[in-house]
């Protein structure tokens, strides 16, 4: 079928929002005297809210009460939205536009798999809602990758069968969960980190409207 189901990572993938995660976590980490560092940052990519706070305080070798745990998620959150608020199309990683726009050209497939629950909120200030075909966030996984949940749910959602799904990724959970899935991982990053991924590029720049053209009629690449 020349139909393939086209699912792309928010954070990493489509905008870089790692920035903010990263200034809005080291906040809340200095607050309650706890060290952060960008290396330490670069461990939460794709991991979801709950997670990334337990990671903080295990690194710390800190406990906190559940009350405190859930004020301080809040607070990031509040801290993180802030910086989202600012956020326009400015801020669309390069290239992103030019592969959607062939997508749409080709009548594929596009969902959004990510484990972020203000994805909706990004996607509406950078304008590229309307774009996808289905959203799947971490509004409606109840486990977060490298479990693939997320992307099944966005085949299921696109009515394409998982074989048929092509994933772009920026994180070793999110690669490792397109994998799991049974779908083709496209890592978007550093060929070291992403080495579980089927395909690796820099970026959206280095990828060609050939190489989505064998991706779609099952050629070999
Ligand atoms: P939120 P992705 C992920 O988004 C981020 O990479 C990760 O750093 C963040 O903790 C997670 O979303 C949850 O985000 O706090 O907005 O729910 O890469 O899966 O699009
Ligand atoms: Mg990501």
């Amino acid at each position: 079928m020349n139909k393939k189901g086209f699912i792309f990572d928010l954070d990493g993938v489509i905008v870089d929002t790692a920035k903010y995660h990263y200034l809005a976590w080291k906040k809340i980490a200095n607050e309650i005297g706890i060290d952060f560092q960008k290396e330490q940052n670069e461990h939460l990519k794709g991991v979801s809210r709950i997670e990334s706070l337990k990671k903080i305080l295990k690194w710390a070798e800190k406990e906190v009460s559940e009350k405190e745990f859930n004020t301080l998620l809040n607070k990031k959150n509040e801290d993180y939205l802030t910086y989202i608020s600012k956020m326009n199309v400015s801020e669309i990683l390069p290239d992103v536009n030019r592969i959607l726009s062939y997508l749409i050209q080709k009548k594929q497939p596009i969902a959004l798999g990510s484990a972020s629950k203000n994805s909706r909120k990004i996607l509406e200030k950078v304008q590229l809602t309307k774009k996808f075909d289905a959203i799947i966030d971490g509004n409606n996984v109840t486990k977060a990758k490298p479990n693939p949940e997320v992307f099944l749910k966005a085949a299921e959602q696109l009515n394409i069968a998982p074989k048929d799904c092509i994933v772009f990724e920026d994180s070793i959970a999110g690669i490792q969960a397109a994998n799991k899935a049974n779908m083709i991982s496209i890592g978007i990053g550093d060929k070291k980190t992403l080495q579980e991924a089927n395909y690796i590029f820099k970026d959206f720049t280095e990828i060609s409207e050939d190489f989505i053209n064998k991706l779609i009629y099952n050629n070999s690449l």
